[in-house]
């Protein structure tokens, strides 16, 4: 019941970032596909986690005070909703969610194991392993009452198995316990053109018509969806054990994600025939910032950027390095096309005359850290929703014809 919907062809592994620049980078075909049983959107051929997640992986959520906000409001809400006795988080990262919990009665999952370093040190009690059965009856042992919430933030996504990621969850949640989670959404992915939520991380892109299905065959009820801004439109789902009357938020997600077509093969087409326009606009506007001369970096060595680089063929003749706030990031090459990745103070300076925003979703809180660039001319190139230069000005076709009077 596979269709295939779009193939990004020889894309490295999204954050293994080079220490050497002669190292040798395997490529593989990421194909992306829709089961019309499920209705879900998929990586197909996935790469072994262990490859993906590895003991030294990159990513800290803490690098953006957006994500250190967002995850405490959470926190917050969550408490005053559920007020839940056990708590349990699969995929606990650097510990920004988390630390809001009570750590006598929160316990963490996380399988690399320099992250889950950093939860243990705070006190909370962590399984350096990957979620699956297996793991919930081992954990089962220790706390055989389960939890009252069991929270994954941008991590269920990551999960190739989605049968027995549930069936784990519905073994370790408590008869009155939810299970809350969040992940970027398919409908704003489409909307937004954002094809580069697509990488070898992201197992999945979520509808929650998908959702809904998959969590119930595996003895879980969806009953409340919330949409969040973060990371390019992502949907927070909540789901528990018995049946209970759907949000009137949820029904109308649904609605939309129907009147979108989301359940149709010919919507997918056409959001593959958008994606490589947006391939071929990128490429031209930097071909043209480079005939001009200008100095063209990339802010943010995200995963996102991974896809964006390497699909659409941009490499260090086109954008000379990347900056980024990850100290493990800095001194090393972007995977495939190798651009060299810096801090922002070695790199974003006043030479720079154009950044692309490798991470998009942080646009605002990036615009306005950086507002003295932008106040002395500096500009921004974005692919989403469709290829543009920000700045004092926005510009969607050819800037450079005013930029060069
Ligand atoms: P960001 C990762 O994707 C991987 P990425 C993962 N698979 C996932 O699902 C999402 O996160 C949630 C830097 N930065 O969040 C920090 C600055 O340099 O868009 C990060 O390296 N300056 C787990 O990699 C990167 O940009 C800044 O001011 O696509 C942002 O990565 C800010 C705000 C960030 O996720």
């Amino acid at each position: 019941m596979l269709k295939n919907l779009i193939t990004f062809k020889q894309l490295p592994l999204s954050n293994t970032l080079l220490t050497d620049k002669k190292e040798s980078v395997n490529c593989y075909d990421l194909n992306i596909s829709f089961d019309e049983n499920t209705k879900l959107v998929s990586v197909v051929d996935n790469v072994e986690p262990k490859f993906l997640f590895p003991d030294d992986y990159v990513y800290d959520s803490s690098q953006s005070k957006t994500m250190v906000k967002h995850f405490k409001k959470c926190a917050l809400k969550l408490h005053k909703r559920f007020h839940p006795s056990s708590v349990l988080e699969i995929g606990s990262n650097s510990g920004i969610f988390i630390k809001h919990f009570n750590p006598d009665t929160t316990v963490a999952v996380e399988p690399c194991s320099n992250f889950a370093e950093i939860t243990e040190e705070l006190g909370y009690k962590t399984y350096p392993k990957f979620w699956n059965t297996e793991l919930s009856n081992e954990i089962k042992e220790s706390f055989e009452n389960g939890f009252d919430l069991i929270s994954a933030s941008n991590c269920i996504c990551h999960i190739q198995d989605l049968d027995d990621c549930f069936t784990a969850v519905h073994n370790l949640l408590s008869d009155r316990g939810v299970f809350v989670f969040e992940d970027p959404s398919l409908i704003e992915t489409m909307k937004r053109n954002s094809y580069d939520q697509f990488y070898d991380e992201h197992a999945h892109i979520f509808s929650v018509t998908a959702l809904e299905k998959l969590l119930e065959r595996n003895g879980l009820f969806l009953f409340d969806v919330e949409p969040l801004s973060v990371h390019g439109g992502s949907n927070r789902i909540f789901a528990s054990k018995t049946e209970t009357e759907k949000t009137d938020r949820m029904k109308e997600i649904l609605k939309d994600e129907s009147d979108y077509g989301l359940d149709k093969l010919s919507t997918y087409e056409e959001f593959a025939k958008r994606v490589e326009k947006s391939k071929e606009d990128l490429f031209n506007i930097l071909k043209q910032f480079n005939e001009r001369g200008y100095k063209v970096i990339s802010y943010g060595a995200t995963s996102k950027s991974t896809t964006v680089f390497n699909y659409c063929g941009i490499d260090d003749y086109l954008i000379q390095y990347i900056t980024d706030t990850t100290e493990d990031k800095q001194g090393k090459y972007s995977p495939g096309v190798k651009l060299p990745v810096v801090s922002p103070e070695e790199g974003f300076d006043e030479t720079v005359d154009v950044a692309f925003l490798g991470a998009w979703n942080f646009e605002k809180e990036i615009r306005e850290k950086e507002s003295e660039y932008e106040k002395s001319g500096g500009l921004w190139i974005t692919h989403v929703p469709e290829v543009r230069v920000l700045g004092h000005k926005e510009f969607v076709h050819e800037p450079w014809v005013e930029l060069d009077e």
